[in-house]
């Protein structure tokens, strides 16, 4: 696939070192390392490989090359913040000790691998091998990968899992690093199936009630509470089941099918149909939330993104079913004069709204229901992967990856 636009596109060399001698963006902007790369790294690289502009190919590299400075750390693990004009970074006040999310750093390696292959600079692919490369050494509680790890030392901070926020888009990255490079990054695969063990070992729980769920682990105790974040799981498993070992195909999807029905009772199991922020399995709760805090929606994608990826998967109508569900509640209860509101409390059916729509509704939630009730041959799964934003990349075909990332790649590729 890759190759092919390259044929599509004028086939202008890009110069890594006249890019970083001709810094065009200025600004001193402080942003979120993560959130810059999924959303605006992402989002250019996705324009730039729909549309073959070299405009956004350009763009794409040279706010990517902005983010290069969060880098410079004893370890090579990136902090989270960073001004984008000068170049300095630090870590999340409200990080344990200074320290990086694993969801952070470890959601970088799509774009990143990208950057390297549309800019011929290694420098891109190097950081996030880094950061991989110390992953796979340090030592893991059970297997398990905690949320918080040091970037001066390289030491986990505190032992916090979850699959939900903080932890989530690392394992999604795993995958689909490994559907990516057109199944030849075995490492990646290698640390994805690992990483499911140890979660299934100890994450993942069944209720009273036989819901499928998974649990946070606080330095082995559980917490039976489930996010709407952790909620995209379904569809991760689902992707991940067919390259696995061939025994365990069936049970990932198995697994993967439970976990879309348990995010699909939180839904169900409100008064307005959409899902609250977090729910728990305790004190008698099935799915449902039992704190005041944790009832709102804000047009999160991460259920409807299951649905999408096990109606691919699978076929069966309940997806679509379950999808057009969620489309007459966001329609019944979020949708306000100027667009789309997230609401305060999905157990009252007189809405409170939130006056908010979260830029994650138009690039991943109505994106994943459009492509739910689209045929297969739409950014069909054998071509493209999404990112943790759902902008689309493309397989970077094993006729055309690049290790060193030094030659342009011309027609008669
Ligand atoms: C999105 O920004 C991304 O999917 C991220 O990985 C976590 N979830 C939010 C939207 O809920």
């Amino acid at each position: 696939m890759l190759c092919e636009i390259f044929i599509y596109t004028s086939g202008l060399l890009y110069s890594p070192e006249s890019s970083r001698t001709n810094n065009r963006m200025s600004g001193n902007g402080e942003a979120s390392l993560f959130e810059v790369n999924i959303r605006y790294v992402g989002g250019l690289l996705s324009a730039y490989y729909l549309t073959g502009e070299e405009l956004f190919k350009n763009k794409a590299v040279e706010l990517g090359e902005k983010l290069l400075p969060a880098f410079n750390t004893p370890t090579g693990i990136p902090r989270g913040v960073i001004n984008l004009g000068s170049g300095t970074s630090w870590s999340w006040g409200w990080a344990s000790a200074g320290s990086s999310i694993l969801a952070e750093f470890g959601t970088l390696h799509l774009e990143f691998v990208h950057l390297t292959e549309l800019s011929n600079d290694p420098v891109y692919k190097e950081k996030v091998m880094s950061i991989r490369k110390l992953l796979n050494k340090i030592e893991k509680p059970h297997g398990l990968y905690p949320n918080f790890l040091s970037p001066v030392s390289g030491n986990w901070v505190q032992h916090h899992v979850s699959i939900g926020g903080l932890g989530d888009s690392f394992y999604e990255y795993l995958i689909k690093s490994y559907l990516m490079s057109d199944k030849t990054d075995e490492d990646a695969k290698t640390t994805y199936y690992n990483a499911m063990e140890a979660i299934e070992a100890n994450l993942v729980q069944k209720s009273p009630g036989g819901l499928t769920y998974m649990a946070e682990w606080r330095g082995g105790i559980l917490d039976h509470k489930m996010g709407h974040l952790a909620c995209f799981s379904g569809g991760m498993i689902g992707i991940g089941a067919d390259d696995g070992a061939p025994e365990k195909r069936q049970h990932y999807l198995d697994l993967a099918a439970e976990i879309t029905h348990t995010c699909h009772e939180s839904y169900a199991r409100s008064t307005t149909k959409l899902g609250p922020e977090a729910f728990r399995f305790d004190s008698g709760a099935e799915a449902t939330a039992t704190r005041l805090s944790d009832r709102y929606y804000i047009l999160r994608p991460e259920v409807i993104e299951s649905y999408m990826y096990m109606w691919r998967l699978t076929h069966d109508p309940k997806y679509r079913d379950w999808g057009w569900e969620a489309v007459e509640a966001l329609e019944q209860h979020c949708r306000v004069e100027s667009g789309f509101s997230g609401i305060r409390d999905v157990y009252t059916a007189t809405v409170s709204h939130d006056n908010m729509q979260q830029s994650f509704f138009l690039s991943e939630t109505l994106k994943y229901l459009y492509l739910l009730f689209s045929d297969d041959d739409l950014l069909p799964f054998e071509d493209w992967v999404f990112n943790t934003e759902a902008h689309p990349l493309p397989v970077i075909r094993k006729s055309c990856l690049q290790d060193d990332a030094t030659e342009e790649k011309t027609v008669s590729d």
